[in-house]
């Protein structure tokens, strides 16, 4: 026997798409129920972003869950790029007025969960076996099990916040989506430590070993990432030998600073750039890694996941509100707009701060002239400091 559901905006996700898109509905007295195959707590653990741009702040504090970001988390005004030993700070603040928000994925997906869940929302967590139906009609459908119980919610719109390997995006008929996608010829290995960063700011190394990333969840608990081969394995890096690697490619000045501790997380993520075109089909409208997918470098992913979900309840808000249909129309539009931008800064400080496995002494060179170029120009700074802070978001 299925169990029939009802509600506004079924959200598939609940992920900080989905959660940050369920609050701002909420706020508008609009119901949602939000489902996700996995539990709450494997949710909040998942070690993710570290850096916010602004309008990111500016719209948890606005949804009400900014309290402990503004209280706990890290202004930035700058970030370190370093390059064979050489360093270029990138001034964002001096260079836009702008600064970003260090402060952990975890904690805003805490912070959201908390919120929701004490606003009376409705989820189901842990769930299998996801399927969405009549995604073209005015009455699409999201089927689920759980505790081997059938579930059908019957909405008016579905929110595609399943990430990167959700079902959403599989839903579209295969002769209405266009994928663009790069994947990279290496990994990130990330480790988090009890222990103070080994510099008030971050530091970008591009050394002749590979990447490294030296970020930060707070001033007791430090995160960085090495590059390494696409196919490496977590237990092929113990701590004495992931901290032996980065003290070489942060070299002697830095990683005289470095303080070194056990791992409380160790994970490789694979970096790719991915873009699906559009972002919506009939009723069913795409957010987040759901549609698009950055490479780490420029710490984008979940801002742009914010970004999307800003621009949708805007147009969720005024059809129910005005009952107009033009943002919805024209959001996935609206949204890749600013998406390729993105896609290109990532994909541009990727190839800049990498070794890739296949560059010929042509490409170094290149590599080397970029940094300079960077390092020497106010106008080669101030680009990447306007991306790095985030790009205008025009809300129709
Ligand atoms: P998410 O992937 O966070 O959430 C999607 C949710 O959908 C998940 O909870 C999943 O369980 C659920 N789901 C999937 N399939 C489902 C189904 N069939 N049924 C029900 N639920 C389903 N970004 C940065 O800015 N900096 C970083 O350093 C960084 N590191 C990353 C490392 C990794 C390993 C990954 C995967 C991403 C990283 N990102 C980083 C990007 C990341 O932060 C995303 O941009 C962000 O999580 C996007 O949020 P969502 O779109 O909500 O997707
Ligand atoms: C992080 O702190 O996890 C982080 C920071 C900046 C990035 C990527 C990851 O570009």
């Amino acid at each position: 026997m299925t169990k029939r559901i009802r509600t506004a905006v079924g959200i598939v996700g609940s992920g900080p798409a989905g959660l940050l898109l369920s609050q701002l509905l909420a706020r508008q007295g609009i119901d949602t129920i939000v489902i996700d195959r996995q539990p709450r707590e494997y949710i909040e653990g998942r070690i993710r972003a570290g850096v916010l741009e602004w309008s990111t702040v500016e719209v948890l504090s606005d949804a009400g869950v900014g309290e402990r970001m503004m209280a706990e988390g890290l202004p930035h005004g700058g970030f370190d790029l370093a390059f064979q030993g050489d360093h270029h700070r990138i001034d964002l603040e001096g260079l836009t007025g702008k600064r970003v928000m260090v402060y952990g994925q975890t904690e805003i997906t805490k912070d959201l969960f908390e919120k929701r869940a004490t606003g009376g929302q409705i989820f189901h967590l842990g769930v299998s076996d996801t399927r969405l139906e009549e995604i073209h009609s005015d009455k699409p459908r999201i089927h689920f099990q759980k505790d081997s119980e059938d579930y059908e919610i019957e909405c008016d719109f579905i929110a595609g916040c399943d990430g990167f390997h959700g079902v959403s995006r599989q839903a579209f008929p295969s002769d209405t989506i266009a994928l663009f996608e790069r994947v990279y010829p290496f990994g990130w290995l990330g480790l988090l430590t009890a222990r103070p960063p080994v510099a008030e700011e971050l530091i970008y190394t591009n050394h002749e070993r590979g990447f490294s990333l030296c970020s930060m969840r707070s001033k007791a608990l430090s995160r960085y990432y090495l590059q390494v081969p696409v196919d490496e394995t977590v237990e092929a890096w113990s701590d004495d030998r992931f901290w032996d690697e980065l003290t070489i490619r942060l070299g002697e000045d830095t990683s005289r600073s470095l303080e070194t501790g056990p791992s409380i997380e160790k994970s490789i993520a694979p970096l790719r750039s991915f873009v699906a075109e559009p972002m919506q089909y009939g009723r069913l409208f795409l957010a987040g890694d759901a549609a698009h997918i950055v490479p780490p470098t420029g710490a984008k992913g979940l801002n742009l996941a914010v970004a999307d979900v800003r621009l949708l309840s805007d147009a969720l808000i005024a059809h129910y509100r005005e009952g107009t249909a033009t943002l919805l129309e024209s959001y996935s539009e609206r949204c890749l707009a600013r998406i390729w931008k993105v896609e290109r800064f990532s994909w541009y400080l990727t190839t800049m701060m990498h070794q890739f496995p296949d560059n010929n002494a042509f490409e170094q060179r290149m590599q080397r002239a970029e940094f300079e170029y960077v390092a020497q120009s106010e106008c080669a700074s101030m680009a990447i400091a306007e991306n790095y802070v985030g790009l205008p978001l025009e809300r129709g």
